[in-house]
This record gives C-alpha cells, sequence and structure tokens, in this order.
C-alpha cells in the first residue's frame, strides 16, 4: 500500500491523520515567528474576541486564542507547503483535482487558554448560519488542516479529537445533543501530537475541540481547509450576495474570509496559486 493509501485509510477509519516534517525544521520556527508578528499587528482587541466567543447563545470562540484571518494576506512564506504533495496527494485521493482552499487563519493558543467546545466544522457545525442539517450524510466533503508551527502535546494544548466521530450523523456544537455536554471531557478524547512543521488532517466531521495551553508558550497553529472545487464557498466571501441573503440579512452568526488580495497572490509560490484563484479579490 503506498503511504498516501495509507493515510488515506487512517483518515477513513479514525476521521485524521498526521503528516510529520511538511515543514522542514529549519523553516518551521521562521515562518512561526512572521506569523506571531503579523498576529500581534493585526489582532483584534480582546474585547472583540470575547464577544464573538458567543452567538445566539452558542459558543464560537475561545477565551485566550488569538487569531489572524486569512494569513495568506499578511504572510507567504508558508504557501509553498500547503501544496507539497503528502497533502495534497490526500486532499486528491477524497477529491479528485482542483481541490481549493477555503481558510488560512492563524491561531495562537495563549499559555492558560480556555478549553473550547466540542465541534465539527464547516460545513457540519450547526451553529454556522449555512451548514448541512444533521443528520447529514456519510461522505467525505471537505478536508480540515491543522498546521503545527510550534509542538503539539497534552501539555502544549493539542487539539483535542474523538476518533470516529467523523462518522456520526451529528455533532454537539450546538447544544442539541441532550447527551453530550459540548464544554466536557469525552470519555474517549485524545490530545493530536506532534513535531513542528507537522500536519494534522481530519475529515471535517470529526468532533474536536480547542485544548488548554498548560505551557508557558503560545501553542501556534495555521487552519487551512481544503474543498473540492464542486462545494460552493461563496457564503464565506464579504459582500457576497449569497453572505447577505443566507448570513447577514437573518443575523445568524457565519464564518467568513476575506478576498486574497492580489498583491498577495502574486507573490505566492507557482504550485499555490491554483489553491487560492478562486477567492482573489480586486485588490
Ligand atoms: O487549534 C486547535 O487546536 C483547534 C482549532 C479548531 O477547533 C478549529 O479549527 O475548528
Amino acid at each position: 500500500m503506498s503511504a498516501v493509501d495509507a493515510l488515506q485509510r487512517q483518515i477513513e477509519r479514525d476521521g485524521f491523520c498526521v503528516v510529520e516534517g511538511v515543514i522542514p525544521a529549519g523553516e518551521v520556527q521562521a515562518i512561526n515567528a512572521e506569523l506571531l508578528a503579523a498576529l500581534e499587528s493585526n489582532r483584534e482587541p480582546s474585547e472583540g474576541e470575547l464577544a464573538k466567543t458567543r452567538s445566539r447563545g452558542h459558543r464560537i470562540g475561545t477565551p485566550g486564542v488569538a487569531v489572524l484571518k486569512q494569513a495568506i494576506n499578511e504572510v507567504q512564506s508558508f504557501a509553498p507547503y500547503l501544496a507539497d504533495r503528502r497533502v495534497l496527494d490526500i486532499v486528491e485521493a477524497f477529491f479528485g483535482a482542483w481541490a481549493r482552499i477555503s481558510c488560512t487563519d492563524c491561531v495562537a493558543n495563549m499559555p492558560g487558554n480556555a478549553r473550547g467546545y466540542w465541534h465539527a466544522d464547516w460545513p457540519y457545525n450547526q451553529t454556522n448560519a449555512s451548514h448541512i442539517p444533521a443528520p447529514y450524510p456519510d461522505a467525505v466533503l471537505h478536508l480540515s488542516t491543522i498546521w503545527m508551527l510550534t509542538p503539539f502535546s497534552a501539555e502544549t494544548g493539542g487539539t483535542l479529537v474523538v476518533p470516529g466521530s467523523h462518522r456520526w450523523p451529528r455533532n454537539p456544537a450546538a447544544g442539541d445533543m441532550p447527551e453530550v455536554d459540548n464544554e466536557a471531557v469525552y470519555p474517549t478524547e485524545r490530545h493530536v501530537e506532534g513535531p513542528a512543521g507537522s500536519a494534522l488532517v481530519y475529515d471535517s466531521r470529526l468532533w474536536h475541540a480547542v485544548a488548554a495551553n498548560r505551557s508557558d508558550q503560545p501553542r501556534v497553529a495555521l487552519i487551512v481547509r481544503y474543498a473540492p472545487w464542486w462545494l460552493n464557498l461563496d457564503v464565506f466571501m464579504p459582500g457576497s450576495e449569497e453572505r447577505k441573503m443566507i448570513v447577514e440579512e437573518p443575523g445568524i452568526f457565519g464564518s467568513s474570509y476575506p478576498a486574497v488580495s492580489r498583491e498577495a497572490y502574486e507573490s505566492l509560490a507557482d504550485e499555490a496559486k491554483p489553491l487560492f484563484r478562486h477567492w482573489l479579490g480586486a485588490r
């Protein structure tokens, strides 16, 4: 069995896999420093972060986690790795060619950050205005990745996951599973661990949560999601008619990802450009 077949089987069985060494050890520290500097000068005020932790009674953010939205607009040095064959071959094994990236947020979990809530990612998170209503079909429609820019362990707050939960037809994000407290320890939970430079790749249905960082250094990661070309992402685009109709006019929370600026796009490595071309903005 080829390496990519083995990783695909692992995702099918457990809901996730870890690909180590995608960003070389000699590069990852510099990328981390660049992202942390960009995060420091672009991050939203902490009041804003706290206010955004709940929407209509649903938990959607995590106190103590700083976010730089669509980091590719500020930093492009990590882009070639997003197109690394070790990751893209997995994505293409599920979706075929012409996958698209839907998000490149950078998160820094500060020492002592709160634990997050159990959720699946878009389009399965029922707190998001646009979602596939549960029970959703048993098919892989979106792949999420979390790129470890600092080491992930139980101590540093390696992502919490419930192995196998990607095959379940619902998730407890919206508090609509009375048998599951979405803020509590789940009996079969485990931390994802790996050295800096690794990519956690998971079926977006997998139940996961932000873990508390009990170390004295920020735990930094890039959240990158890969969609097949046929999955409609327009609802994420600020100003799109679909976003106005589905998110803004009803006044429901809905994730958004700014367009990739032309300047950032032009400085991307050639192999990364096809992953972002669909999200190219005017400026
Ligand atoms: O940063 C983490 O460990 C988890 C992030 C997360 O929950 C998400 O991207 O949906």
